[in-house]
């Protein structure tokens, strides 16, 4: 068995009274958890940005959360500040169970680019590794679940279709910020990218 499991951002910010907390995020973790017993290969990844990071609006003089600003590699949504390097909501959800992963990959901590997708940063060009590190080992296809389902669910699903691997959604083990009817586009999008949505 080859597939791998991709479990994106499952951290404390994430869940409810959380700093950018997503509506039940919590209740991936039980799913989550039940499923890594399927898997050979379990891989988390974990937003984790400096306080002066470019995708906090309280580093943009006069914005608000949840606006948008142009950075030179296109439009960045503006969150509260969230997953800060060390803190406690950076960590992950106490009950998931983290000893299972082969490889915790760490996104986002460049100040002036975010990084949703767990292969490429936002300009959609620079790697964090994780691309390489599967095809050492041989696994082509990957199921990815966690949150946010419609930010860095989707952009790492449809960076993974891009790059040519199997990639599949499991989406009862995932929770979406849902921004503007982000939700139903990001779907759509990984459809037409070849995701496969179970
Ligand atoms: C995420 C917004 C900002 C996510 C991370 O994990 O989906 N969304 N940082
Ligand atoms: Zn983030």
């Amino acid at each position: 068995m080859t597939e791998a499991l991709i479990v994106i951002d499952v951290q404390k910010d994430f869940c409810p009274g959380g700093a950018l907390a997503v509506t039940d995020g919590d209740a991936v973790v039980g799913p989550i958890n039940a499923m890594m017993g399927d898997f050979e290969t379990v891989v988390l990844t974990q937003d984790w940005h400096p306080a002066d990071h470019s995708s906090f609006a309280g580093n943009h003089p006069g914005a608000q959360p949840f606006g948008t600003v142009d950075m030179p590699y296109g439009p960045q949504v503006l969150w509260p500040a969230h997953c800060v390097i060390g803190t406690d909501g950076a960590a992950f959800h106490p009950d998931l169970h983290v000893d299972r992963a082969d490889l915790v990959i760490r996104k986002g901590f460049r100040s002036g680019i975010d990084s949703y997708s767990a292969f490429f940063e936002n300009d959609h060009e620079t790697p964090t590794g994780l691309a390489g590190y599967l095809r050492e080992r041989g696994i082509s296809k990957l199921a990815f679940v966690g949150l946010a389902h419609d930010f860095c669910v989707a952009w790492s699903a449809m960076d993974a279709a891009r790059l040519g691997f199997h990639a599949r959604v499991i989406e009862n083990a995932c929770r979406a910020i849902d921004l503007d009817g982000s939700l139903a586009a990001a779907r759509d999008a990984m459809r037409k990218a070849g995701v496969a949505l179970d």
